[in-house]
């Protein structure tokens, strides 16, 4: 167990109800005696309209769901506490970002497209929303996991909800953008491209909650604490690197196991493995506002690293599991529009459009407007205005005064600047500008870095791309939306276009659909428009392959692939290396209940090769011993390596196991460790630092 730093939410503490050796009462909090029988005339009577008891279970029963979330309903959520570890005083005034305070964080993760019940393995973004219990109130950082957005205006947004949400005459699909009305309006938004590219790439199969990037995707404003604004950009880099599935492993995941990613969550922190994430800054001076090929208000555009480093200011870790999922989860109310001293918007129109959407929605959610009053969304500092009664409303405020101004209360709750005290000021910024409803030109390279996100992937993360995009759209009925489609991937990279277009059995056009066009030019009367000179050409920070000599194996799940009589010295040897290197070990068996050992040691196996699947763990690991000869007749075993072999992952066989392989389709590679050619465990270790040794997919796919 890790140490636990002490900073939680006392909130949360002081709300909790604990039944332990209480009474049974009703909402009114009296005993009750009988919580099995209604009340009845006779016990074979109907039943009587004075059972308080019983209409005060009901009536409460009968109103125990609201609404999901509009999007992101999926979510699994922990506390944690961010620590500030640099000195960005020069940019923000913001009292949590000060060196060395420490700050209450509520962190939810959330898919975007599926219900509240539905697979955490979809294709999907995923969200990414930290709000942060600071001295000043609370700050929500509302982000997702890829840096950049479907669409630039926030009118377009329920649009592109109703196109990726289930199709509404038969709700299907579900938790999935592979259908014709998602890719009919991909295909009439061009500004999508770019995000096309990340959300057809593995970072919308992430490995886990707490192997993902987070990004506040929007630029932003710091403030000093002389009103001079600099813009910023905020990215979440996970300790544990950023990682994917394969497409096949997370529609299999799916089977197994939709809660995949939240237990996984659920369970490290509850070992104490808890996860952990730097946040980064890329800083921009307000005069270089407009020095780039790209519009820095455009939420579908990245700066890339290249331009601007990112510098790290703090440390996020998530330490603490809700005690309920909705109190805590489900009712929490992130929105971006929350907002400290020393943090401001930019005007990037999609962010402007958030900033009335989600405090509305919360007020519809969550029965009105005293959301800010439940235990998950309280400011921990505390919060004092006028602002008083409706629906649920919990604080008790003393006094005759609610107004301002006022005498009869001093004046009180004061404004900061009647006392000289630092209050939200909104940073000063002079404008000039006609009313219209127009988007500027600035907005309209719509491919340049969609081809940079291409560019900067390894060749077997652009396959991946291409499967995904083959996969998608294969599942669209529309012949018409598919060329539309893949005349918009032909703008962005010519091969990609021919590589999909072939799985489809199409070419892709030349040109842009004249359908496109005519959208497009509804925003761009000249569109398209001769894109500016890209400053970068590739970014190594936007693929995902781990560089030499980087990775960690650290929480990584090993399933030791036994049955009866396995070594139990070659177990623990391989066992000891690997939670050496913080990985733990999994032992499936053919059967589960107790097994016995070669020296006559036994131990409880949970996991059968029938009742457990492949997809479930990172690497395998064959012991030496005498159950190598059961294992060479058992399918469900061979089946188990050969996905995993599939699968990309490291496999390694003791001496006297590696015949098995043969048995199974597997070849060695760098990934697959016999212990009489390699360093048994560090090489196995080393293979597993890499995540994946995606090279074998191409000369060897696996009937599996
Ligand atoms: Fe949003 C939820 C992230 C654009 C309207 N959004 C929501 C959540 C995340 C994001 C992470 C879940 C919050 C939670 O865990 O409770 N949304 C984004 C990002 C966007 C974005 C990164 C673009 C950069 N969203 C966006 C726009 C609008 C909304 C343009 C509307 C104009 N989003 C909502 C919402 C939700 C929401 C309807 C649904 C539930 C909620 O707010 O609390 O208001």
């Amino acid at each position: 167990m890790k140490k636990q730093k002490s900073s939680q939410n006392p909130n949360i503490d002081k709300n909790l109800i604990d039944n332990s050796n209480k009474i049974l009462t009703t909402n009114d909090g009296v005993p009750i005696h009988d919580n099995n029988n209604t009340l009845k005339a006779g016990n074979r009577g109907p039943s009587l309209q004075q059972d308080h008891i019983y209409f005060d279970k009901l009536m409460h029963f009968d109103r125990e769901r609201i609404p999901e979330r509009v999007v992101h309903a999926r979510g699994s959520a922990a506390h944690g506490f961010f620590e500030a570890t640099a000195d960005v005083s020069e940019y923000t005034s913001a009292k949590f970002l000060k060196k060395g305070t420490v700050t209450p964080v509520f962190t939810r993760f959330s898919t975007v497209a599926g219900f509240k019940g539905s697979t955490d393995l979809a294709r999907d973004v995923r969200g990414f929303s930290v709000k942060f219990y600071t001295e000043e109130g609370n700050y929500d950082l509302v982000g997702n996991n890829i840096p950049v957005f479907f669409i630039q205006d926030a009118m377009n947004f329920p649009d592109l909800v109703h196109a990726v949400k289930p199709e509404p005459n038969n709700e299907m699909p579900q938790a999935a953008s592979a259908h014709d009305t998602f890719w009919d309006f991909i295909s009439l938004m061009p500004e999508s491209a770019h995000m096309i590219m990340w959300v057809m790439s593995d970072r919308a199969i992430p490995r886990s909650l707490r192997m993902m990037e987070g990004f506040g995707v929007h630029t932003f404003k710091f403030v000093n604490k002389d009103g001079k604004g600099t813009f910023v950009k905020f990215h979440w880099r996970p300790k544990l690197g950023t990682h994917s599935v394969a497409w096949n492993e997370a529609q299999k995941i799916s089977g197994f196991n939709s809660d995949f990613h939240r237990q996984d969550l659920w369970e490290a922190i509850e070992e104490g493995n808890y996860p952990q994430w730097d946040l980064g800054v890329q800083l921009i001076p307000e005069e270089d506002e407009l020095k780039y090929s790209f519009d820095i208000l455009d939420p579908t555009k990245i700066i890339p690293e290249e331009l601007i480093p990112l510098k790290i200011i703090g440390t996020m870790t998530l330490n603490r599991n809700p005690e309920n999922f909705f109190a805590e989860n489900e009712q929490s109310a992130f929105d971006p529009g929350r907002v400290v001293p020393g943090i401001d918007f930019s005007n990037d129109p999609l962010l402007q459009g958030r900033i009335f959407s989600y405090m509305d929605t919360q007020n519809y959610r969550l029965g009105g407007p005293n959301f800010h009053e439940l235990p998950i969304n309280r400011p921990l500092n505390g919060k004092h205005n006028n602002q008083k009664d409706g629906f649920g409303k919990v604080d008790i405020l003393k006094g005759a005064v609610s107004y301002f101004p006022n005498s009869k209360m001093d004046g009180c709750p004061y404004q900061a600047m009647l006392r000289g005290e630092q209050g939200f000021e909104s940073h000063k910024e002079k404008i000039k500008a006609e009313k219209v409803r127009e988007r500027s030109d600035s907005f309209a390279d719509h491919f340049s870095q969609a081809t940079l996100f291409f560019n900067s992937q390894s060749p077997e993360e652009q396959d991946h791309i291409i499967n995904a995009l083959s996969f998608e759209l294969s599942k669209v009925k529309e012949a018409k939306i598919r060329e539309r489609v893949l005349a918009i991937l032909n703008q962005i990279e010519g091969k990609l276009a021919k590589k999909v277009g072939d799985n489809l059995g199409l070419t892709p056009p030349k040109e842009l659909d004249e359908l496109t066009l005519k959208f497009a030019r509804q925003n761009h009367p000249n569109y398209p428009i001769k894109p500016k000179k890209q400053e970068v050409k590739k970014s190594e920070a936007l693929s995902m392959k781990v560089k030499d000599g980087e990775g960690t194996i650290e929480t990584r799940k090993v399933a030791f692939l036994i049955d009866e009589g396995a070594s139990k010295s070659s177990v623990d040897k391989m066992k000891s290396a690997l939670e050496k290197e913080g990985a733990s070990a999994v032992m499936i068996a053919s059967k589960v209940g107790k097994l016995t050992f070669d020296d006559g040691s036994t131990t409880e196996i949970q996991h059968s090769y029938l009742t457990e699947a492949s997809v479930c763990y990172d690497a395998f690991f064959t012991p030496e011993g005498k159950h190598v000869k059961d294992l060479a007749k058992n399918p469900d075993y061979i089946h188990f390596l050969n996905e995993g072999y599939r699968h990309c992952k490291a496999i390694s066989f003791a001496k006297g196991a590696e015949e098995l392989a043969k048995k199974a389709f597997i070849e060695k590679d760098a990934a697959v460790i016999f212990e009489s050619k390699d360093d048994l465990h560090n090489d196995f270790i080393a293979a597993m630092k890499k995540h994946r040794l995606w090279e074998r997919e191409k000369p060897r796919k696996v009937p599996a």
